[in-house]
C-alpha cells in the first residue's frame, strides 16, 4: 500500500500553520504503519481535540475524534472490545497531561496494549497559546504574559513512574528515528508512550522569541542527544532521546480475557 492510500485527501489542505511539526509526526506515523504493513481496517486512531489531534481526521483508518483530554478513555473502550485491533492515540501535551492527565497515568498503570504519541509543543496551540503543563517555568504564553511560574512535567519520567511498559522520546528533527521509534512502540505489547518534541512556531516560538522555524528545528538538533551519550555526560542540560523503558508486563486485555474464562467456568 502506498502512503497516499492512507490519507483522506478530501480533508486537505490541512489546518496546520507553516512550520508546525505535527505534519512531520503524521509522516513518521504513516511510514511506521506502512513499513509494518498494517491494513486500514485493522487500525483504529482515537484522538481528542487540538491541532495535534487533527491527525486522526486526515488519515483513512477507523478514526474517532472525541473529547479534549478523553481520547485514552475512548481508546481503552475500543481496545477492550476489539483487542485484535491496533489502537493509536495522537495527543497534544495539553490533551495528554492537563485535562487528560488522569486518564494518562491510569492508562500507563493498566498497561493496555495501545500507543500514545504525545506531541509536545509546550503550548495549547489550537486555542491560542495558553501555557500547558509542559511549557516550563520562565516561559511566556498568552495566559502568562509576564512569565509562567508553573513547573513542567517530564513526560518520560511521568509515564515511566506511572507504569507504562514502553516509553520513548523522539523529535521531529530526527525523522528517521521518529518513524523507527513509533514502529517499535506499536509492536510492543502493552501501553506505549512516545513523546515527540515538536515546534509550534505560531504561539510558543513567537511568544518565547525562539526565532524562525529553522531556529526551532536547529534547537531540537543541538539540545537533544541519544540516551547515555558522551555528550550528555559533558552537558547534563541536553535532553535525551531514544527508548527509556521497554519491559514485559501483564497486558490488560489479555488479563481481562482470563477473568472472562474463569467466570465462564464458574470458578471464583
Ligand atoms: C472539555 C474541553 N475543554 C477545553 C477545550 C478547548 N481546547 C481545545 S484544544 C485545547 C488545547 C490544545 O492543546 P494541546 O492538546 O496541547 O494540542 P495542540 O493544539 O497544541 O496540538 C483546548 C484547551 C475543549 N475543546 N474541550
Ligand atoms: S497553532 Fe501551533 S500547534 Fe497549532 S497548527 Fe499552528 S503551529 Fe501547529
Amino acid at each position: 500500500m502506498a502512503l497516499r492510500d492512507y490519507i483522506r485527501e478530501r480533508f486537505f489542505p490541512h489546518i496546520w500553520c507553516p512550520g508546525c511539526g505535527h505534519g512531520i509526526v503524521l509522516n513518521g506515523l504513516l511510514r511506521a504503519i506502512e513499513h509494518m504493513g498494517i491494513k486500514k481496517n485493522d487500525l483504529v486512531m482515537v484522538s481528542g481535540i487540538g491541532c495535534s489531534s487533527r491527525i486522526a481526521g486526515y488519515l483513512d483508518f477507523h478514526t474517532l475524534h472525541t473529547l479534549h483530554g478523553r481520547a485514552l478513555a475512548f481508546a481503552a473502550g475500543v481496545k477492550m472490545c476489539r483487542p485484535e485491533l491496533t489502537v493509536l492515540v495522537p495527543m497534544g501535551d495539553g490533551d495528554a497531561l492537563a485535562i487528560g492527565g488522569n486518564h494518562f497515568i491510569h492508562a500507563c498503570r493498566r498497561n493496555i496494549d495501545m500507543t500514545a504519541i504525545v506531541m509536545n509543543n509546550r503550548v495549547y496551540g489550537m486555542t491560542g497559546g495558553q501555557f500547558s503543563p509542559l511549557s516550563g517555568y520562565g516561559t511566556v504564553a498568552t495566559t502568562a504574559p509576564y512569565m509562567n511560574i508553573d513547573q513542567d512535567f517530564d513526560v518520560v519520567e511521568m509515564a515511566s513512574a506511572a507504569g507504562a511498559s514502553f516509553v520513548a522520546r523522539a523529535t521531529v528533527y530526527h525523522v528517521q528515528q521518529l518513524a523507527e521509534v513509533i514502529e517499535e512502540a506499536i509492536r510492543h505489547k502493552g501501553f506505549s508512550v512516545v513523546e515527540v518534541m515538536t515546534p509550534c512556531p505560531t504561539y510558543f516560538g513567537r511568544k518565547n522569541k525562539e526565532g524562525s522555524v529553522l531556529d526551532m528545528m536547529e534547537k531540537l538538533k543541538s539540545k537533544t542527544t541519544p540516551i547515555g551519550s558522551k555528550a550528555k555526560q559533558e552537558d547534563p542540560s541536553l535532553i535525551e532521546r531514544g527508548v527509556f523503558v521497554k519491559k514485559e508486563k501483564p497486558e490488560y486485555c489479555a488479563e481481562y480475557q482470563k477473568i472472562i474464562e474463569r467466570a465462564m467456568k464458574g470458578s471464583g
